[in-house]
């Protein structure tokens, strides 16, 4: 057989196990792997490298406009550019419905700004603000047909939150027709009662940020909308987990059999409230929920060394720090006015390489598994996607595991202007970055250089994964009605 190219003489690493072969590439899929394959067309030497599935970063906010009315730093050009830079190769950023948004034009809009600018693949989540009879009955079924199974909605923002009932037809929405809900799980009452105290007393710099939003509003918040998920019995995702006790809530409901997932984030990794605490510098360092402390840090490990946290995605939410972004109203702006959300797209897997692998807190394998593969199988995405096995897309990252960088946001490529991992000294860098075969960057012979078309990124539609399935798990008063022959109609 005649390869397009061959990625030579690496180490080939996946969820399970990691393997010196080689990889066969033709048509933009991996189609061989094996020692000693024959030529390709085109030869990459990768001895001494690591072979990863490109990344998967499916919570990311892309050209989107907050709730706030301020638009994100990046558009699909750049955050792709700059996650491809990462060595990510697929993301998932969110389509944003408004309360009065009508949803299909909602979609056309994203969909038309993605396809005209992404380089690489791309799928989409729903953000959902108004569940009306029209959102439920048609528009979200309607979506979820075109291959956007993922619905992200929050407890907390005065214009997007739902309430308990909203939230549970959401929830029966999604299990009637196949997807996922993400939750962004945070008592709503404790952090603007908390903030109206605050900046009455005029208390308005960065830091009560992190004082508003506690860590028992999001322990209150998770409970709540797991006891809503078992009243369905539907699987949930609950977004960037960031405290000791939102572990815990997580991990002992998925003892009792409820089927909820979980992922972190690097800024509940590698930052804590103390980076918040410099004036008004710290808005850089500012996102819902905060950055906590060193201990909430070592239980995001654990969690997702236990399988607590099934996913670690950046969350990616950039602002500039100036009057676009961070600082809407100059250095008179508070806590509560200033754009909410950190950048991270290039630097979640070097961060989490770094920290992770480098360290030997984790292993290379769960690098991969926390990376690439659960995105795609949670979210749907595979087999094509997350992985590198014969058939799967050849998205691949070869990585130097020595090559180190001190981070500066001169080198990154996104638009939010900083960084908040300055200064970091990292070891593992990816040199080279491939797309369904095609090589986007090359590190080495063409330093900084992006080959890749605006546009030549392309809509994944998703499929119904295995992680939609219903735990089939009731409560005891609904398994009550079954014992009675009263069917309830979810
Ligand atoms: N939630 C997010 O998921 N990202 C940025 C801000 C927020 O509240
Ligand atoms: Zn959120
Ligand atoms: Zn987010």
């Amino acid at each position: 057989m005649n390869f397009d190219t061959v990625i030579r003489g690496g180490t080939v690493v996946t969820a399970e196990l990691s393997q010196d072969v080689d990889v066969g590439i033709t048509n933009g899929q991996v189609v061989a792997l094996g020692a000693g394959l024959p030529p390709g067309q085109r030869e990459i030497d990768a001895r001494g490298r690591l072979v990863l599935p490109g990344g998967i970063d499916s919570h990311c906010h892309i050209e989107q406009v907050s709730s706030f009315g301020i638009l994100c730093a990046d558009d699909f050009h750049s955050a792709t550019v700059s996650a491809a830079f990462g060595g990510t190769t697929t993301v998932i950023p969110f389509c944003a419905q408004h309360r009065s948004d009508h949803i299909p034009e909602v979609l056309a809009d994203y969909h038309r700004r993605a396809a005209e600018k992404a380089v690489i693949d791309y799928g989409f989540h729903l953000i959902v603000a108004n569940p009306d009879e029209q959102t439920l009955a048609t528009d979200l079924p309607a979506a979820i047909d075109t291959g956007i199974r993922s619905f992200k909605i929050f407890m907390t923002y005065d214009r997007m939150r739902l309430h308990d009932e909203q939230i549970l037809d959401v929830l029966a929405t999604a299990r009637r027709h196949g997807a996922l809900t993400m939750v962004h799980a945070e008592n709503h009452g404790i952090i603007s009662w908390l903030a109206g105290r605050m900046v009455g007393q005029g208390n308005v710099a960065p830091r009560y940020h992190a004082v508003c939003h506690t860590r028992s509003s999001e322990a209150e918040a998770f409970n709540r909308v797991i006891a809503l998920a078992e009243v369905v019995d539907t699987p949930i995702l609950i977004v960037h987990v960031s405290t000791i006790e939102g572990v815990s809530a997580i991990r002992a409901a998925r003892e009792r059999g409820v089927k909820v997932f979980a992922e972190t984030c690097p800024q509940y990794l590698f930052l804590t409230a103390k980076d918040i605490d410099r004036g008004l510098e710290g808005a850089m360092f500012c996102c819902s929920p905060p950055p906590r402390d060193e201990a909430a840090q070592q239980a995001c490990w654990q969690g997702l060394l236990d399988g607590t946290l099934s996913l670690y995605s950046s969350d990616h939410a950039p602002y500039r720090f100036d009057a676009s972004g961070k600082l809407p109203k100059g250095e008179k702006t508070t806590f509560k006015e200033m754009a909410n959300g950190v950048p991270g797209l290039e630097l979640r897997l070097p961060l989490l390489y770094s920290y992770g692998v480098g360290s030997g807190r984790i292993s290379i394998n769960q690098f991969v598994q926390l990376t690439a593969t659960r995105h795609a199988q949670i979210y749907g995405l595979g087999p094509a996607k997350g992985t590198i096995a014969v058939g799967a897309d050849a998205d691949i990252a070869i990585w130097d595991p020595k090559h180190r960088v001190t981070v500066d946001s001169a080198l990154l490529h996104d638009n939010a202007g900083y960084t908040p991992y300055a200064g970091r000294e990292l070891e593992g860098w990816p040199m080279l970055v491939m797309s369904r075969g095609e090589v986007l960057i090359d590190q080495v012979a063409a330093p900084g250089q992006i080959n890749a078309a605006r546009g030549r990124g392309r809509f994944l539609a998703r499929e119904r994964s295995d992680a939609l399935q219903p735990a089939g798990r009731q409560i005891p008063e609904i398994a009550q009605l079954a014992a009675w022959n009263t069917p309830l109609s979810i």
